[in-house]
């Protein structure tokens, strides 16, 4: 079996996790930066603890991360050896708007941007751009408390815009926001939200998330104004809840947390808030304020294809005797141990068979071309006497991960436009802050300590991914 032609092979990185060079060639500050390494991560990440600028107690892995920003001609020439034809990566908004919604955007971040996606076409790379992949910037959490505020619309639009002008020609493909959901899970990481003494959370996240999706949706139309034929896909955390029994309270549990994140997709692929999610907000106390021109800028702004992020399926339970047993999984995402699938070394369970499920969900949900945007297994990796990496586990995962791949699209007939795998290159982890997580095919000599020559060297698994890609994921070793 393999993919069909045309299919985008490639890999994905976020701006704040690889560029570093955090306050370089007049870059603002934004939410990403100050989210420290360690135990306040967490508290700062969930808006929970308020921290709006670095300090001296704590330290910052992505403030130099892999220095991509000024390695990015070296790092694209490694990956267009391994064949990419896709490459995912972000814009740091800061980097074009300092400030958030200045009117006169950083020449110096357009030229660096302009740059990459040239570096890109030159080896045949489709670039596939985020255009907001976690960050919001400071000054404009300060002016308005992030996307609590409808002026943030405002903001990401001219924000757009600056980008459509500049790269369109360049950029076909586009994201608006990445793992949208994550808003809810880790709400100032997400959408740059602090909560206030006796706010009410819930309230204030779901009017953070009207606004990103009428930003979105405003988004999606000025794209397809300034650069016909270009394509905007909505991304999710995806990952198929399962419930730990078949006891019918832990299906409905299972079913309730998918609908969670199927929220936002689909208000950006149908176009409309659906029946539940207005009674779940009614039942909640949440009344959102909108304007009465919503409805119609949601249902004009559908997204072309909806992309998701796969590492694993999720297990719930309404038993309390299972409930403490939540050692296992990404900590954003709650969820308790499944007794039939092993684990990553950072707990996170590893369910290839759940990504094809995954796909067949979101495809019969939606009836829209699906692209996975990213899939990996973060590993500990260690370096020989002669510089090389054999990480095997990286492989297996991958390999095992494409395999189920290869069935949706063969055996089930889902439309899937490409696979971008996760930081194909190391990088900062976003959940934990660290180097130490490694999901990179290329080896970044950089550790948690901000120790290393920042050396680029290729794994095992680059040569792998390369036949792979080679053979349109035929030969899968
Ligand atoms: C997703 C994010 C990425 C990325 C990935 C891996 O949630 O979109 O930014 O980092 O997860 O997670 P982590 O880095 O926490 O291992």
């Amino acid at each position: 079996m393999k993919m069909p032609d045309g299919f985008l092979w490639g890999g994905a990185t976020a701006a704040n996790q690889c560029e570093g060079a955090y306050d370089v060639d007049g870059r603002g500050l934004a939410n990403v930066d100050v989210v420290p390494f360690g135990p306040d991560r967490f508290p700062v990440a969930c808006g929970e603890m308020k921290m709006l600028e670095c300090d001296s107690q704590h330290v910052y892995p992505s403030h130099e991360a892999i220095d991509m920003y000024h390695h990015y001609r070296e790092d694209i020439a490694l990956l267009a050896g391994m064949g990419f034809k896709c490459y995912r990566l972000s814009i740091a908004w800061t980097r074009i708007l300092p400030n958030g919604d200045d009117d006169t955007p950083n020449a110096a971040g357009i030229a660096f941007y302009r740059s990459l996606f040239e570096e890109c076409r030159k080896y045949s790379i489709e670039p596939l751009v985020t255009i907001c992949h976690f960050d919001a910037p400071i000054a404009l959490i300060r002016k308005y408390g992030g996307w609590k505020d409808r002026r943030m619309v405002d903001a990401f639009l001219k924000y757009c815009r600056v980008l459509f002008e500049n790269f369109g020609g360049l950029v076909k493909y586009w994201l608006t926001f990445n793992e949208i959901n994550m808003l809810l899970h880790m709400p100032f990481m997400g959408a740059g939200l602090v909560f206030e003494p006796g706010e009410n959370r819930e309230q204030v996240k779901y009017q953070a998330a009207h606004h990103e999706l009428v930003a979105s949706a405003k988004a999606v139309r000025l794209a397809h104004e300034l650069m016909p034929g270009c394509m905007v896909g909505c991304m999710l955390a995806a990952g198929q809840y399962y419930p730990r029994t078949c006891n019918p309270a832990d299906v409905h549990e299972a079913f309730e947390r998918d609908r969670d994140n199927y929220f936002f997709i689909d208000v950006q692929s149908r176009g409309a808030y659906p029946a539940w999610a207005k009674k779940r907000m009614e039942a909640a106390g949440i009344t959102l304020d909108t304007l009465p021109e919503d409805d119609a800028v949601l249902a004009a702004g559908t997204v072309d294809f909806i992309s998701f992020s796969y590492y694993s399926s999720r297990c719930v339970t309404v038993d309390p005797e299972y409930m403490s047993d939540s050692a296992q999984g990404n900590a954003a995402f709650q969820a308790v141990s499944n007794p039939y699938l092993k684990a990553s070394e950072w707990g996170w369970p590893i369910d290839p068979m759940g990504l094809r499920i995954t796909l067949n969900t979101l495809y019969d949900r939606y009836q829209k071309p699906l692209f996975i945007v990213e899939n990996g297994l973060g590993a500990v990796d260690t370096v020989e006497a002669d510089g090389s990496v054999h990480d095997s586990y990286r492989i297996d995962y991958m390999r095992e991960h494409i395999k189920a791949m290869l069935d949706a699209v063969n055996l089930d007939g889902v439309p899937l436009m490409g696979y971008t795998m996760w930081g194909p290159i190391d990088l900062v982890s976003a959940s934990t802050g660290e180097m130490k997580k490694r999901y990179g095919m290329i080896y970044v000599d950089k550790n948690n300590d901000g120790t290393g020559t920042l050396a680029r060297s290729k794994k095992d698994s680059y040569y792998w991914y390369k036949k792979v890609i080679e053979t349109n994921g035929e030969d899968l070793g």
